[in-house]
């Protein structure tokens, strides 16, 4: 067991996967390899994009535009997207073999029709954060290990506020995957969260080290 650690699993969901509205390439590798690690964990946190059907981010709650449009709304870019996880839909559910069984926690983000939510610990705005910080504060966890969907998009963003709110962060790259909207964008944020502190890990080292005992 991985004392004081937790495992945040960022919106592994339908929709993001294949046969999903917005599907991750290779998303439903990654489901395996975390399944592998929930056990290892005392706490497992999974988020879900959970979004009103009149969602800001919908391309078609924007008459005019379309997917990949990028708009202003209050001060913030948001780049349009296809109708995705909306809220109690089978796109929201979370993939069908991932080991429900050991998630503890969820928490749902996005849900506020007029603000996007990447992270999942705050809104696009830091408006409103979801309560990811305080149940972390609050169970004694000090150090996060980031897995799931997308790594350019909600993995960066979950992983980058993590380190801000004084987390030490891990990144497990190989269970993460990105949508690559520019082919460069995976590399881009993975550099991005490497030059700001967050640490890199493979399913496999972690594996060893927890069995181990050296972390
Ligand atoms: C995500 C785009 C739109 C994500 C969520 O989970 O990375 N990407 N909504
Ligand atoms: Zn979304």
């Amino acid at each position: 067991m991985q004392e004081n650690s937790a495992l945040i699993i960022v919106d592994l969901q339908n929709d993001f996967c294949g046969g999903g509205s917005l599907p991750v390439p290779g998303g439903d590798e990654i489901v395996p390899i975390i399944n592998r690690l929930m056990g290892c964990f005392p706490l497992v946190v999974a988020t879900q994009d959970w979004h009103p059907r009149n969602h800001v981010s919908f391309a078609s709650n924007h008459p005019g535009h379309k997917v990949g449009d990028i708009i202003e709304v209050g001060g913030l870019k948001q780049i349009l997207w296809p109708e995705h996880c909306v809220q109690g839909t089978f796109g929201a559910d979370l993939h069908p073999e991932l080991n429900r069984g050991k998630i503890h926690l969820t928490i749902y983000k996005g849900t506020d029709s007029e603000i996007d939510s990447y992270s999942g610990f705050f809104d696009n705005a830091r408006r409103r954060s979801t309560g990811l910080e305080r149940e972390l504060k609050e169970r004694g966890i000090r150090r996060v290990y980031i897995t799931g969907l997308a790594t350019d998009y909600c993995v960066k963003y979950t992983a980058l506020d993590a380190l801000e709110l004084g987390f030490e962060t891990w990144l497990i790259a190989e269970a993460c995957r990105g949508v690559n909207v520019e082919p460069s964008d995976v590399a881009k944020a993975l550099d991005q969260m490497r030059g700001a502190g967050v640490r890199l890990i493979t399913s496999e080292k972690l594996v060893a080290e927890i069995s181990t005992g050296t972390v």
